[in-house]
């Protein structure tokens, strides 16, 4: 089993002819991991992960051969998938607009080349959700915005179409069912890859609080940065104290781990409907 990307919160292991795609318990806010594990989270969002995965299957296969026949050192927080050849775009669907999205709209009324209604502020819902690609930008570089004419001219206009329906189908299932249960999806990255035969396949993660924004819905209000619903007691701590946001960060204090764990519990629990043992 070889280490092929180690990402922030996560790892692919190349294993024969699979991949094993394993979430860590490690939490990252402002782009810098914190040494302290929430214990539980790797697991959390692998499951979380593995629920969407059999929710969306009527709408496209996706990358998962097992999530038991895995090391049992990563038993629970980890997926046996196929090996793809990815797509070499972020597919973004928003919602809201917050984050880089309301940066560009700011200076340019645009998000992607798509223009936007005058007025919108921060955590603005959208009047529908729109599909904003980024460039796929190498470790501890920022992703570029594109436009839905970049994707066309890189993978061609049938498959940036897919791409783009594919993506927002994604958002829109996922959105509206969190929304049933409290929990705005403001907006998520997916990612695709090719199988053999060209098919698209959906890869990665999908829809949990690390690739999307998860709001508590009874705190949305416009206007300012809303709350996320597993990161903000991490955030909040380290607004209150004098860490530069750079690495390395000092540890997380033992109830902040608590709290956060649970938030993490609880968005699973309130979105599958299923208890987390
Ligand atoms: C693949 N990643 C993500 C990543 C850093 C994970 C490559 N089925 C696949 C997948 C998947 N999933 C990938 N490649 C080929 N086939 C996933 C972005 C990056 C750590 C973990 N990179």
């Amino acid at each position: 089993m070889d280490l092929i990307h180690s990402g922030k919160v996560r790892d692919l292991y190349a294993d024969g002819d699979d991949l094993l795609l394993v979430a860590s318990d490690r939490v990252s806010v402002y782009d810098v991991v914190l040494p302290t594990p929430v214990p539980d989270k790797g697991r959390i969002l692998t499951r979380m992960s593995l629920w969407w995965f059999e929710r969306l299957a009527d709408l496209l296969p996706n990358h998962v051969i097992s999530a038991e026949a895995v090391p049992p050192e990563f038993a629970g927080r980890a997926i046996r998938c196929r090996r793809l050849d990815m797509v070499q775009v972020e597919c973004v669907a928003r919602g809201y607009l917050t984050g880089s999205g309301l940066k560009e709209y700011r200076r340019t009324g645009t998000v992607c080349g798509i223009a936007l209604p005058d007025g919108l502020v921060d955590g603005s819902r959208l009047p529908e959700p729109i599909f904003t690609p980024t460039t796929k930008a190498p470790q501890g570089q920022h992703d570029e915005a594109i436009t839905f004419a970049d994707v066309v001219a890189q993978e061609g206009a049938e498959r940036a179409e897919e791409l783009r329906r594919l993506t927002l189908e994604i958002y829109r299932r996922g959105s509206e069912l969190a929304a049933e249960r409290g929990i705005i999806i403001a907006d998520t990255k997916v990612e695709f890859g090719r199988a053999p035969d060209g098919t698209l396949v959906l890869a990665d993660e999908v829809l949990t609080p690390d690739s999307s924004r998860f709001w508590p819905a009874e705190e949305w209000e416009p206007g300012r940065s809303q709350h996320a619903f597993d990161k903000q007691y991490v955030r909040d701590w380290a607004a209150a104290t004098d860490w530069d946001r750079r690495s390395p960060a000092p540890e997380i204090p033992a109830d902040v781990v608590e709290i956060t764990r649970a938030r993490y519990v609880e968005a699973y629990q309130r979105l599958t409907g299923l208890p987390w043992s």
